[in-house]
């Protein structure tokens, strides 16, 4: 990929596609081709077909994807399953058709096994049960992985996968019933404050441990696997650090400034009780995360704060 590469990247308004759209640009990659949701319905294969025919793009990064928080994951599978499957299997396929040199797909560390051995290696996709609630989610974003496989066996197509862990960054959801955890805590905390109220829910036990990358850092990763990887087997992309939900918010409390207490919904699922990404092979090909948990966190507020 050279710097006139043109370059579509699907999903360029949401939080990854975002931060690959800053990366590209920082990098001095111009030639890039997107489309706003109103203007290109991924769901539609007629519609994929004939945006790919006509744009013939060279490189394609895949973060366009239904997602949510664990609430939004649970309430609404079929959309979940159904948006995402389309979404991949029209687009890679139409990156077949029309001789993309390179496509990368993005996952999520969730399609692994609900009680997968930790740190999670690469190897144990497929190899136990998936966590309930979000089942359907991951089932697509298999398919997605599988995708890429299979059409790299068959024709030939350098199509890779990146597993990121959890993420966060700024161009976050922060709506509180769809969220991940993270900006739900910022807005929690934040609104506390302001309000005056002395206490914040949190949903579940606080037990659950998760593992947070920047999402500007996962940009700078993707845009080093489309430069130096190339194999059949998906890679994780992560920091190799978790933390209990508990102690996320504790950080957070800090951050925003909030001196009251923290109150646990438990009748709120707790989903995973860990996901640990094995990030050697990452680190071994020479790429390392650079934001800190609790750095990134302020970021994030601040850009919050300034949104306001
Ligand atoms: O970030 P989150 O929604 O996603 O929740 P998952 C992580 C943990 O934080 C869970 C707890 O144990 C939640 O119960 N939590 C505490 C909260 N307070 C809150 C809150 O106010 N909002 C939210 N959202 N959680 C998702 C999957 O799972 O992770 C997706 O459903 C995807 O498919 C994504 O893989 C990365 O880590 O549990």
């Amino acid at each position: 990929m050279d710097k006139n590469s043109k370059i579509y990247v699907a999903g360029h308004t949401g939080l990854v596609g975002s931060a690959i759209m800053r990366c590209l640009k920082d990098n001095n990659y111009h030639n890039l081709v997107v489309r706003d949701l109103e203007e290109l319905d991924l769901r539609n294969q007629e519609a994929v077909n004939t945006f790919f025919k006509e744009e013939k793009p060279q490189y394609v990064f895949l973060a366009a994807a239904k997602v949510g928080g664990i609430l939004a994951n649970n309430t609404y599978p079929a959309e979940f399953i159904y948006d995402n499957l389309l979404i991949e299997a029209n687009i890679i396929h139409a990156a077949y058709q029309n001789n993309v040199t390179k496509l990368l797909f993005l996952g999520s560390s969730c399609i692994y096994p609900k009680m997968a051995t930790q740190p999670i290696k690469e190897e144990y996709l497929l190899n136990g049960y998936l966590e309930e609630t979000n089942e359907a989610y991951a089932i697509a974003k298999i398919t997605g992985i599988e995708l890429c496989k299979f059409y790299r066996r068959q024709y030939g197509c350098d199509f890779i996968s990146a597993m990121p862990t959890n993420l966060y960054g700024i161009n976050d959801n922060f709506d509180l019933n769809s969220s991940h955890v993270l900006p739900a805590l910022i807005r929690k905390f934040h609104d506390a404050k302001m309000q005056g109220k002395d206490e914040v829910v949190i949903w579940g036990t606080g037990n659950p441990m998760r593992e947070f990358l920047y999402v500007d850092d996962l940009a700078d990763a993707l845009l080093f696997l489309m430069l130096h990887y190339s194999e059949e087997i998906h890679i994780n992309v992560g920091t190799g650090e978790d933390i209990r939900i508990g102690d996320l918010a504790l950080m957070v409390k800090d951050v925003v400034g909030f001196d009251g207490n923290i109150v646990n919904d438990t009748s709120k699922p707790d989903g995973t009780p860990r996901k640990l990404l094995d990030v050697s092979k990452l680190h071994a090909l020479g790429f390392k995360h650079k934001t800190s948990l609790k750095q990134g966190i302020i970021t994030v507020y601040n850009w919050y704060l300034n949104k306001q």
